[in-house]
C-alpha cells in the first residue's frame, strides 16, 4: 500500500513510558541511539517523584530526535503508549515501537524487528518462540506468565507465543486503523488486547524471537490487580463485550 513516505525510508519512533526510571532512562537512550540511530524517541512520563521527567526534558534539549510528554500523575501503562500513539500519529511516522524503559527489552534486538517490518504490519518480540528466552527469572515467575499467554491464546483462538509482552513494533496503519479511544486495558490486558484488535482487523503479524532480562535498576510497576485485570479482560474480549476494532 502506498504511504505518505513510500519510497523514503522509514520514519521510525520508540515510545517508552516512564514511571521512576531516572536510573535507567539516559542509559537507555544512548544504547538506543548506538543501534538505530536514526530513530527518535518518545518518552511518556507519568510525572514521576524521582525527576525522571525532568531528566527527560534536558535530554531532550540537547538531542532533536528525543520528545517528551508530560502527564500528571501515574495513569498507567496503557493509556500512557495510547497518547504515544496519537502522538506519533500526529507526527507522521512510519514504524512506531513500544519500549519498556528498564532494560528488559534489549535494544540489541530493534534491527530484526525493523527486518521484519518491511513485510509485516505488526511484529511481537517473543519469549516463548526458540531463540526467545527470560533471564534470572525463577520457576513461579516462568510458570504464571507461560500459563497465562497460554490462557489467552487458548480462550482468544490466536497462534502468537507470546502475547502479554510490550516490546513490539506497529506500521502506523495498524493504530490508524485500531479504535484506540476503544481500549481500556492497563496492564498485561493491554498487551493481549492491541494484538487481538489487530489480528481480528486482519492485519499480517510476525513473532521475532527476544531474551528479557530481569530490570537490574528500579522496581517493578506491575501489581496484583493488573495480573487479575488480564484475566477477566480475556474473556471480556472473547465474549465481544469491546468492540472488535
Ligand atoms: N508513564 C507510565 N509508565 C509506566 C506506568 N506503569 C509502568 N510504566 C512503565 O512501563 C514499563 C514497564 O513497567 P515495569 O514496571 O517494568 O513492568 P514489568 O516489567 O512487567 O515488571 C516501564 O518503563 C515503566 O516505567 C504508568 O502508570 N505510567
Ligand atoms: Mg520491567
Amino acid at each position: 500500500m502506498l504511504t505518505p513516505n513510500a519510497g523514503a525510508l522509514p520514519k521510525i519512533l520508540i515510545i517508552t513510558p516512564t514511571y521512576n526510571e531516572r536510573e535507567n532512562i539516559a542509559r537507555l537512550l544512548g544504547a538506543i541511539f548506538e543501534i538505530v540511530p536514526e530513530a527518535h524517541i518518545l518518552i511518556v512520563d507519568d510525572n514521576s517523584p524521582d525527576g525522571t521527567g525532568q531528566l527527560a526534558d534536558e535530554l531532550s534539549a540537547a538531542d532533536v530526535r528525543v520528545h517528551v510528554l508530560h502527564r500528571a500523575g501515574k495513569l498507567g501503562l496503557g493509556t500512557a503508549y495510547i497518547a504515544g500513539f496519537k502522538w506519533a500519529i500526529m507526527h507522521d511516522y512510519d514504524l512506531i515501537f513500544e519500549m519498556d524503559a528498564d532494560f528488559s527489552h534489549r535494544p540489541e534486538h530493534l534491527p530484526q524487528f525493523l527486518t521484519l517490518a518491511a513485510e509485516y504490519d505488526l511484529v511481537l518480540g517473543c519469549r516463548y518462540i526458540p531463540g526467545g528466552g527470560t533471564r534470572d527469572w525463577g520457576p513461579f515467575r516462568q510458570f504464571i506468565s507461560k500459563g497465562g499467554n497460554l490462557y489467552a491464546r487458548t480462550i482468544l483462538g490466536l497462534p502468537y507465543h507470546d502475547l502479554t509482552g510490550g516490546y513490539k513494533c506497529f506500521r502506523a496503519d495498524v493504530l490508524r486503523t485500531i479504535d484506540l479511544d476503544a481500549i481500556q486495558s492497563e496492564g498485561y490486558a493491554f498487551q493481549i488486547e492491541l494484538t487481538y484488535r489487530a489480528h481480528r482487523a486482519g492485519f499480517r503479524i510476525a513473532e521475532t524471537p527476544i531474551v528479557f532480562p530481569d530490570r537490574t535498576a528500579g522496581k517493578s510497576k506491575m501489581s496484583g490487580p493488573i495480573f487479575m485485570e488480564a484475566v477477566w479482560r480475556v474473556w471480556s474480549l472473547r465474549l465481544g463485550v469491546t468492540p472488535n476494532r
